[in-house]
Order: C-alpha cells, then structure tokens, then sequence
C-alpha cells in the first residue's frame, strides 16, 4: 500500500503538483466517508472512475464530483464508444490501485481521462491517494493538468 502512495506523491512531483498527503486512519472509500474526513462538502472530492471501452477494450478515466453522476452517453460520446465498469482486479493490475482508493494520477499504466468541468467551480478538491484512507488536496485545475485530462461536461 506505501508503494502505491509513493506512486502518487511521484506522480505529483513529476508533473510540478505540490500536495501533502494525509493518512486519515479511516476510511475514505467512498465521496462521502472523504467528505466526512477532509470535513469539506462531498462535491469537493474527485470520484476516480475507471471504465472500459465495450469494442476496444480500452480503459479510460473519469473525473467526476462527488456530488454528481457519471453521464454514461456523455462519456461514450467521447471516448468514442461504449463503456462498461472495468473489472475490480483489472482496475488493479493497470492502476495500481484497489477500488477506493485509485487515485487521478501515478497510474502503472497511460489511462485517457476526462474530467467533469463543475469541478473547476472550488478552490480546492480532495482526491484518493492510493489507499482507502489516504487522500490529498489540490487546486482543480492543476489536478486536472497533473491527470491529463480535459475538462468536460460529464455528469447529470
Ligand atoms: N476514496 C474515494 C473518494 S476520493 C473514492 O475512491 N471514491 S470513488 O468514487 O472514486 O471510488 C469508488 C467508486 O468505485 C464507486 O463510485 C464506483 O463507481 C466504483 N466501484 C465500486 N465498486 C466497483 C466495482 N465492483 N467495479 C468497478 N467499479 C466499482
């Protein structure tokens, strides 16, 4: 699990992020248990969904507020096809991190991401840091840059 935040925290440093990782000691697996940790509106912490083109097979990435819901049409319309949840172990083995705690960046693999535009509306957002109790908070639109992704709109 340490090797999964350090991931992070590289990842971080590699694209000029400055974030401080907290270990909360409980958990912040879902937006709510985060919001309830980092005691900031659940609309402050960044869903990191991973998805799987239905033809291609392709993992992509979706930034999404905790208070909203992935659009299903709207991410199929740009990732260009179908999309299915990715399998739990999937989602392992090419992140790098278990569900609850995958994080926007320090991937082991490139992933396409994408994220939901009404996040740029805080001044800070809270994000997983590769564990279910650990999390980090940054500037969104840094935290967009740092995840190479773009900002859409996604959610309904
Ligand atoms: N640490 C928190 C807040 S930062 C967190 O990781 N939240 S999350 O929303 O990004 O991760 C939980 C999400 O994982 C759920 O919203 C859900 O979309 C997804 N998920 C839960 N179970 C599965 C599953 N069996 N297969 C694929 N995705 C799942």
């Amino acid at each position: 699990m340490a090797g999964s935040i350090d991931r992070v925290s590289q990842a971080a440093r590699d694209a000029g992020l400055a974030i401080e990782i907290r270990r909360m000691g409980e958990s912040t697996r879902t937006a709510q248990d985060a919001a309830n940790q980092c005691g900031c509106a659940v609309g402050q912490i960044v869903k990191s969904l991973i998805f799987e083109g239905e033809t291609s097979g392709r993992l992509v990435l979706f930034l999404v507020a905790g208070d909203r819901q992935l659009d299903l049409g709207k991410a199929a319309a740009l990732a260009g096809e179908k999309l299915k949840r990715a399998d739990p172990r999937r989602i392992r083995d090419e992140t790098g991190f278990a569900i609850g705690g995958v994080s926007p960046i320090g991937h082991k693999v490139a992933i396409p991401a994408y994220a939901d535009r009404t996040l740029l509306a805080h001044d800070l957002v809270w994000a997983a840091a590769g564990a279910h109790d650990a999390v980090f908070s940054a500037q969104p639109g840094a935290l967009i840059a740092a995840a190479g992704a773009t900002a859409q709109d996604l959610a309904s």
